[in-house]
């Protein structure tokens, strides 16, 4: 091999190698960077029951995520930093709270299915996202701020001159006790259900979202997108969304990590993605990715 030809050789390489650098990150493969958490939907002819039971072969064809707190300070698996909430702290173990992730979806709907491993389960609202729960984050446009300016700015307000209602990003609760909220609560076209049912050890809560409810195409005047409201168009087979799940631990009752003076268990949050430092739960931008598979896939 001459020199020339060894130092092509070497640039290939080094390209080569930057490249699979790049389309690692672009995917999201081993990353810790917020946001960048991939997760593949696979397209299914056997939709499963929402009834907050985990039956067999019902979620098989789905390819599972398992998150844990174990490494709270980055994705996947983070756990919130937040000074003013000194009480929530990453869970103690698994034991203590962690969860596995299903989706599927099929001509009409994505359902979601998340398993929770928790060792005392609390719902005594009032607050749905204060009790042991599941919090499912879809951003379908990929662009931020549609949830949050719904909330500080939908059509409730008089004073907001743009309101925001759209189909762009939300956020679905639902407790271990089936109490459920949807923020922004401002749009009845946010449209879901879900069913939750206690297991040994922990709970499974099951959620269906019509692809009707989810809108890929960002009209947003905030994002300089701003376009009808009638622009609409569902997730398609091949597409990647904004998609996040959380799970809340409360092991005491009450406010849970909102109390201010430790109590006798650990209340916990755990996020499959994320920022703990700076951590804001509308922060579409710090959501993981949701792929639809073709069906062949
Ligand atoms: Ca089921
Ligand atoms: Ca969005
Ligand atoms: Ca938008
Ligand atoms: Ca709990």
């Amino acid at each position: 091999m001459t020199a020339s030809n060894r130092s092509f050789c070497i640039h290939w390489l080094l390209l080569v190698g930057f490249l699979l650098d790049l389309s690692a990150s672009a995917l999201g493969a081993e990353t810790r960077i917020p946001g960048k958490q991939l997760m593949v939907a696979r397209f299914t002819t056997k939709p499963p029951i929402i009834d907050g039971v985990f039956s067999v072969g019902e979620w098989k064809s789905a390819t599972p995520i398992h998150v844990d707190g174990s490494t709270p300070a980055t994705a996947p698996g983070v756990v919130p930093n937040i000074p003013d909430l000194p009480v929530l702290v990453p869970p103690d173990s698994p034991a203590d709270s962690s969860f596995t992730i299903y989706t599927l979806y099929d001509n009409d709907n994505l359902y979601v299915a998340v398993d929770v491993i928790d060792d005392f389960v609390f719902s005594d609202g009032p607050l749905p996202f204060l009790d042991d729960d599941v919090e499912v984050m879809i951003d379908g446009d990929r662009q931020p701020g549609d949830a949050w300016f719904a909330i500080i700015c939908g059509d409730f307000d008089p004073f907001c001159p743009n309101p925001v209602v759209n189909n762009e990003g939300f956020k679905l609760t639902t407790s271990a006790g089936g109490d459920t909220l949807t923020d922004p609560g401002n749009n009845p076209n946010i449209v879901w259900e879900s069913k939750a049912g206690l297991r040994p050890h922990g709970f499974v809560i099951e959620f269906r979202v019509p692809l009707n409810s989810i809108n890929t195409i960002d009209t947003s005047w905030f994002s300089g997108n701003f376009r009808p409201e009638s622009v609409f168009r569902r997730p398609q087979p091949g597409d990647i969304i904004g998609f996040n799940v959380a799970v809340g631990d409360d092991d005491n009752g009450g406010p849970s990590y909102f109390r201010e003076k430790p109590a006798a268990h650990t209340d916990s949050f755990t996020a499959w993605d994320g920022r703990s430092i700076g951590w804001f739960v509308f922060a579409e931008a710090d959501w993981g990715n949701l792929y639809f598979a073709r069906r062949n896939e």
